[in-house]
């Protein structure tokens, strides 16, 4: 068993994600044995969940005449217009009834305010609006986070710099992730990540406690 230092942050594992989901990530499915595994060795878990109002600015059905996966200029900064997804209380929205980790402790909710988008589980897009898991986890003890789960080039990724960024230890599970890899987002993402000191690993050397 992991020590108290260490939380598995468990990202988006829901419906929408998965194969035949209205976001749909390649092999998303395929992760949910992986995080199952992997949850048995934390006792400290922690879930995340896509949670927008229907009228979410990242949404390209909110914006007359735009198409899913382009881009858009925000006040924020440049935002992907997504298809509809992980709206509060949908079916898509729902965690993938595979995951076996009922001892999780909590489950964070993001993307909840309408005119922002947050990929970060810590952070929102603004880079302004902390969604409350950074204090949650000092205040737990927590040294180090351990993030994977879906989409490795965006929330996982987003989520595993913040955790950095707020001084965490960070450490991405890459074969308990998979990735939406639009526009050579995949490679963007490892080279910030690896940039930024977050640690790429396999699901095998965390259950070894090798890493
Ligand atoms: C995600 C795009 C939009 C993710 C969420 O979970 O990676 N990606 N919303
Ligand atoms: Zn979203």
């Amino acid at each position: 068993m992991r020590s108290a230092d260490d939380v598995l942050l468990l990202i988006d594992l829901q419906y929408d994600f998965m194969p035949g989901g209205a976001l749909a990530v390649a092999h998303g499915d395929e992760v949910v044995p992986v995080v199952n595994r992997l949850a048995q060795g934390f006792s400290h878990v922690v879930l995340t969940q896509d949670w927008h109002p229907a009228q979410h600015v990242s949404f390209a059905a909110n914006h007359a005449g735009r198409q899913p996966f382009e881009t858009m200029t925000l006040p924020y900064g440049e935002q992907v217009l997504w298809p509809t997804h992980c709206v509060q209380g949908s079916e898509g929205a729902a965690l993938h009834s595979g995951l076996d980790v009922p001892h999780a402790r909590a489950i964070i909710r993001k993307g909840h305010h309408a005119d922002v988008d947050s990929y970060s589980a810590f952070l929102e897009a603004d880079r302004k609006t902390p969604t409350g898991l950074t204090g949650y986890l000092r205040e737990a003890g927590v040294k180090r986070v351990y993030c994977c789960g879906l989409a490795t080039d965006y929330c996982v990724a987003w989520s595993a710099l913040d955790a950095r960024a707020a001084g965490f230890e960070a450490v991405l599970i890459e074969d308990a992730s998979r990735a939406i890899d639009l526009n050579g987002s995949l490679a963007a993402a490892w080279e910030q990540l690896l940039a930024a000191g977050v640690t790429r690993v396999q699901s095998a050397e965390v259950l070894r406690g090798l890493s």
